[in-house]
Parts: C-alpha cells; sequence; structure tokens
C-alpha cells in the first residue's frame, strides 16, 4: 500500500482552516488538521513544499515510522509550524488505518473508556450581569461546565475573549481585519482586585454543581497568580487556565505553595518537552495540548500516558483555532483516555461549517458523543471548500496602560 499524492488547503467559514488530504492508490484517502490560528500559510507551505513530496510512495499504515521520519528527520525539531503539518500528517494516518481496519480510531487506541465525553463551553459577558445571562444561556442548553470571561469595571479594552458590548458572548470568530493587530490595553490590578469576587457571585448565582472554569490567557506574574488562585479558591473553580506563561516552568511551584485551585496549561505547547517536567513534578491538574499543534495522535497519546502516571487529566484545547477534524481526532482520544478529564468545546456548528466538514460527532447535553464511522469519522467537502480563500487575521496585542507590551 503506497500514498500517491497529499492536498493541501486553506480557507473556511470564519476562520482559515489547513486541511490536508492525504490520497492512497488504493483509494483510501485519509483527512488531517493543520490549522495554526493566525499562522495558517505556514503549516501549509511547510507541508506543501517539505512534507508531501517525501510521503510519495510511503506506506501509509506505518505511521508511527512516518511519525519518526517527519520529526526526527527533519532536523531542526519541534516548534508549532512543523509539529501543526507533522500533526495533520499523522491523524490523516489514523483515519486512513481506522478505514482499512473497519473501525473507529478509538477503538485502535484501546476502546472506550466512557460513553460520552464532558464538554465545557464558553460564556463571556461585557460585565457581570451580562456574563450571568451568558452562563445562564450555556446551561439551558445543556452545559454542566462552563468557561467564563468577564470585563473588568475601569479596564480600558474589554479583555480577553471578553465582547466590548452586552449581548454579544456567543460570537466568536476571526474579524480577518488584516495582519497589523488590534491593540488591547491590560491592567493586572483592576483585574485582581475585581475576578476572584466575580467568581464567588457566579458560584452563588448557580450552585455548587456547575463546572466553572477561568482562563488568565497568560497575563499574571508568578506571584500574583498565585495570590489569584487563592483568592479564587471560594469559587471552587474546575480550573484556572494559564495562570502564568509557562515558560519559566519552576515559577508555578509559588502556585502550588499557596492554593489548591486546580490549574490547566498547556495550549501553546507543541511536544512532550514542553510539558514533561510539568507533569512529572505535578505542578499542574490538566494538560491543555492540542492533537494540531502537538503532533497528532501519535504524540499526544505519549503525553496523555505520562500525564496519567502523575494524576494529571486531559482538557484538550478546542477553540476554532482547529479545525472539526482536530476536534473529531480529540473525540477518539476523549473516549479512550483512561485519564480524560473534559474538553473544551466551541459551537463551530454552523450549517457552512458542517456542510465543509460532515460528521456525526454530536455534542448533546454537554457531552460529546463519538461516531462509529471508521476512521476519525469525518469528511471534507471540497465543492465547499473552493467557496473560501485564505484572508489575513490576527490576534489582538496587549499592552500595558503605558504602552509596555504585554502578553495576549
Ligand atoms: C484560548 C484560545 O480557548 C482557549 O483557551 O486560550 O482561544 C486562544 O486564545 C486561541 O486559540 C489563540 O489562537
Ligand atoms: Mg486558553
Amino acid at each position: 500500500m503506497r500514498i500517491t499524492g497529499a492536498q493541501v488547503f486553506v480557507g473556511g467559514p470564519g476562520r482559515n482552516y489547513v486541511t490536508l488530504k492525504v490520497l492512497t492508490a488504493q483509494g483510501v484517502h485519509g483527512l488531517g488538521d493543520a490549522t495554526l490560528n493566525n499562522r495558517e500559510t505556514l503549516p501549509a507551505i511547510y507541508l506543501r513544499d517539505y512534507i508531501v513530496p517525501a510521503l510519495i510512495g510511503m506506506d501509509p499504515r506505518n505511521s508511527e515510522d512516518i511519525w519518526q521520519f517527519l520529526y526526527r528527520g527533519a532536523y531542526f525539531r519541534r516548534g508549532p509550524v512543523a509539529m501543526a503539518a507533522i500533526g495533520a500528517v499523522d491523524m490523516a494516518l489514523w483515519d486512513i488505518k481506522g478505514k482499512l481496519a473497519g473501525l473507529p480510531v478509538y477503538q485502535l487506541l484501546g476502546g472506550r473508556s466512557r460513553e460520552a465525553a464532558m464538554v465545557y463551553a464558553h460564556a463571556a459577558g461585557a460585565d457581570l450581569p451580562d456574563l450571568m445571562d451568558s452562563i445562564a444561556h450555556c446551561i439551558e442548553q445543556g452545559y454542566r461546565a462552563v468557561r467564563v470571561q468577564c470585563g473588568i469595571p475601569g479596564m480600558p479594552s474589554a479583555g480577553y475573549a471578553v465582547p466590548e458590548a452586552r449581548g454579544r458572548g456567543k460570537h466568536y470568530i476571526s474579524d480577518f481585519a488584516g495582519i497589523r493587530p488590534r491593540v488591547e490595553i491590560w491592567d493586572s490590578g483592576r483585574y485582581m482586585r475585581f475576578m476572584p469576587g466575580a467568581l464567588a457571585e457566579i458560584r452563588a448565582r448557580f450552585g455548587p454543581e456547575l463546572h466553572i472554569l477561568h482562563d488568565v490567557h497568560h497575563r499574571l506574574l508568578p506571584r500574583e497568580a498565585a495570590e489569584f488562585a487563592r483568592a479564587a479558591e471560594p469559587a471552587g473553580l474546575f480550573w484556572l487556565e494559564d495562570p502564568t506563561p509557562a515558560e519559566d516552568q519552576d515559577a508555578l511551584d509559588l502556585i502550588r505553595q499557596h492554593s489548591t485551585t486546580p490549574i490547566a496549561i498547556g495550549e501553546v505547547f507543541n511536544s512532550i518537552w514542553d510539558c514533561n517536567r510539568l507533569i512529572e513534578a505535578e505542578r499542574i491538574d490538566f494538560i491543555r495540548v492540542a492533537v494540531t499543534y502537538a503532533g497528532g495522535i501519535t504524540h499526544v497519546r505519549r503525553i496523555v500516558d505520562l500525564a496519567g502516571l502523575h494524576h494529571v487529566r486531559t482538557g484538550f484545547h478546542g477553540a476554532p483555532s482547529h479545525s472539526p477534524i482536530s476536534m473529531a481526532a480529540q473525540a477518539h482520544l476523549n473516549i479512550w483516555a483512561p485519564n480524560f478529564g473534559i474538553q473544551e468545546y466551541l459551537v463551530l456548528a454552523t450549517p457552512d461549517c458542517d456542510a465543509l466538514f460532515p460528521s456525526a460527532h454530536r455534542v448533546e447535553n454537554g457531552l460529546m458523543h463519538v461516531s462509529d464511522a471508521p476512521g476519525l469519522g469525518i469528511d471534507f467537502d471540497e465543492k465547499q471548500a473552493a467557496r473560501y480563500e485564505y484572508r489575513p487575521g490576527s490576534h489582538p496585542v496587549v499592552r500595558l496602560e503605558d504602552g509596555t507590551l504585554w502578553n495576549y
């Protein structure tokens, strides 16, 4: 059996999804996702110029050897661009493997460990009453776990993932405003004075059963993060995400010394080497990697197994920064992983997105049910894809009030 070629598509409804389709002489094809938010053309070029020509003629069933070939063979290892490209190939090869076996990928991983996987939705408000409405809306739709992001009184800009005006909490798409980023102004002091109390009010309003999550998005210094994690304890968070940038991983000890709030980190990590120390030192409770830019199913499975040895559960990144193909690959990992925790889930299910990526995976009552179709259980409609092209966009850039550049 051999690979005869592969195609790369960039574009999609509201996002520049990078989709890889690997073709074989036997007519079976596999799909992978290499979307790297706001840098989408880079993994596409890495695939087209360097990976696809090398894949032709290889036996797609040897997914492990192909992974090692792409990772070690490049000499320059890791990084989000290369790992997104490798991840897409790996997903496509698992898709092919499943189709050949006539089995869903989760059966190849070891079968079901649960009936369905709990997901969390996003709620956001321009202010606390607006956020309360957004949370209530998520609960009405059946979600049991909700990430809450709130506008901060006096903050010059709305803040991470916070709408500028009331009633906009549910919209979350790229603005494609070009590559010159919008500037947001941030003030950690205002945030720290307001947010822990807001989290406690959310707990008081919605009761003990709701799983409440909050994303700091790397904005606090380690000492501030420790203070914040402790101040948030009365809210009984499911997790506090990215309280401080994880480049200085020893700094995370400070959070542990001062608080028992569960910590989730890892959405920007590309490999096991970014998180092995964090996991082994048990500095985190949830690992947030994604199959997209952490090297696909083959590599993320290794991270999941290491995490399982250290009581660290999964909480894979699932923002619309990934296409429904990654979400499908993660659906299989989630159903299998013995140390599954939760899955981030953004409602991508617009009619346009469903038409581009038809699948039978479904979320109902806050639980993701995996399709039993062979392979990843997701398709890609090339006629639909022809409607879209790459459009440049950018994450905002964050500055302090005096102009100092800060972390987005
Ligand atoms: C976020 C992401 O989902 C999350 O937890 O941190 O939305 C992140 O901002 C984007 O993926 C960046 O591309
Ligand atoms: Mg995050």
